[in-house]
């Protein structure tokens, strides 16, 4: 079960002061030791994360982080991590003495408010607690002695008011409908398995009572022989979605892994919006290619091998690209494109920030699916299936 991806789990962050108790509220949660406790400020360090799986809400991933108010110079870099944890929380639970909040505390709760992050209030009753703090969806507990099953009733009722649930189909396929799959299996492919897309469209075909049909063939007029009716719709991976629709009859459907994964992570309007800058962009725009993980460098790699090599194709000339990656895109004003990656390490709220983010400068956001459909000429093709667009 802990095999869940940790970018499809319920994220559920711990903030808080320095010694305010978000560590031992961690380890009670889960029913065991996971991030040290003591009463030295500046205990945790890095965020500590545990995957759990929480009944009726399923899986989750439990961050704890650094106090916000320790100021001394490694603190203030724990602190800038432990801040940016926020944008990919689906809950914040603020763990506070109960004693009125200071100046990072109330700084803490703004912020949350602004960005409409679901906040739940933990009052840890210290036993030498002098002041009688009343907040609203807040749980008031003695960490040390009390049980934390009323904080889990909280966490079960936010989950339920805001959890909407979505899947990789939904909107598109209805039931006893028929999938063609198309996954040719490069070298790129990893041993013995499909990759992440492939077994959650798989699972959900399944979900939704229809049938897949997979295929390592891209031309669909081969395989059209194999059918006595028509597939409902085409799912091919983005980088024979060229040949598939050039070998499809035009009434069929015909949509990529990374658009309908796009569509899942993030806003796919505001991703098909941000490709087509492309058709605006001049040779000394700057192009910022942002990717989430950090890895080496391989011969082949999308981003800087395919990436560029479809832009110039497409653009005519050679474009001017920077290279981003990890948790922040950093300073972006100077960009006119963000090319993101395709997010599958993000959950959907981090990648929802992040194009709001760019939104917000005016900046066009693109992600790798969207842009290659593009530089193939097929976009519109492929977002057609899509009734909000
Ligand atoms: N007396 C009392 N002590 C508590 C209570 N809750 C936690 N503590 C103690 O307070 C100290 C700090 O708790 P932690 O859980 O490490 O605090 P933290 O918020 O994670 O602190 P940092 O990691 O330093 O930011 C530990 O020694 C805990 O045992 C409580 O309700 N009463
Ligand atoms: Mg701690």
């Amino acid at each position: 079960m802990n095999k869940t991806p940790n970018s499809l789990r319920f994220t559920i962050g711990i903030f808080g002061s320095t010694n305010a108790g978000k560590s031992t509220l961690l380890n009670a949660l889960v029913g065991e030791s996971v991030s040290i406790t003591s009463s030295v400020k500046g205990t945790t360090t890095d965020s500590v994360k545990k995957a759990y799986e929480l009944e009726g809400v399923g899986a989750v991933l439990f961050i704890d982080t650094a106090g916000l108010d320790d100021e001394s110079e490694l603190g203030k870099e724990r602190v800038k991590k432990a801040v940016t944890e926020i944008d990919r929380v689906d809950l914040a639970i603020v763990v506070l003495k109960n004693e009125a909040l200071n100046e990072q505390e109330t700084t803490l709760v703004k912020k949350l408010k602004e960005k409409q992050i679901e906040t739940l209030f933990v009052i840890n009753k210290f036993d030498e607690s002098l002041v009688n703090l009343s907040l609203e969806n807040s749980v008031s507990l003695n960490l040390l002695k009390d049980s934390v099953d009323e904080i889990y009733t909280h966490i079960k009722k936010i989950f339920d008011k805001k959890s909407e649930k979505r899947e990789i189909f939904d909107g598109v396929l209805g039931e006893n409908e028929l999938v063609v799959l198309i996954t040719p299996i490069d070298e790129a492919a990893p041993k013995g398995r499909m990759i992440l897309p492939q077994t959650q469209a798989l699972r959900d075909i399944l979900d939704k009572k229809s049938h897949a049909f997979v295929s390592q063939n891209t031309n669909i007029d081969e395989l059209l022989a194999n059918f006595s009716k028509k597939p409902n719709l085409i799912v091919a991976d983005s980088q024979y979605i060229q040949e598939v629709v050039k070998t499809s009859p035009k009434e069929l459907k015909i949509t990529t892994f990374s658009i309908l994964m796009a569509r899942l992570k993030g806003d796919l309007k505001g991703l098909v919006d941000g490709a087509n800058m492309l058709d605006r962009l001049k040779e000394n725009d700057k192009i910022l290619i942002a990717e989430a993980c950090s890895h080496r460098y391989v011969e082949g790699d999308i981003a800087r091998t395919k990436i560029p090599k479809l832009l110039e194709k497409y653009l005519g000339f050679k474009p001017n690209l920077t290279y981003t990656c990890g948790k922040e895109f950093g300073d972006i004003d100077e960009f006119s494109l963000i090319i993101h990656c395709g997010g599958c390490m993000l959950n959907r709220k981090t990648m929802l920030n992040r194009q709001q983010t760019a939104k917000n400068k005016n900046i066009a956001i693109t992600n790798y699916g969207v842009l290659i459909s593009k530089t193939q000429g097929v976009l519109d093709r492929v977002i057609e299936i899509f009734d909000e667009l």
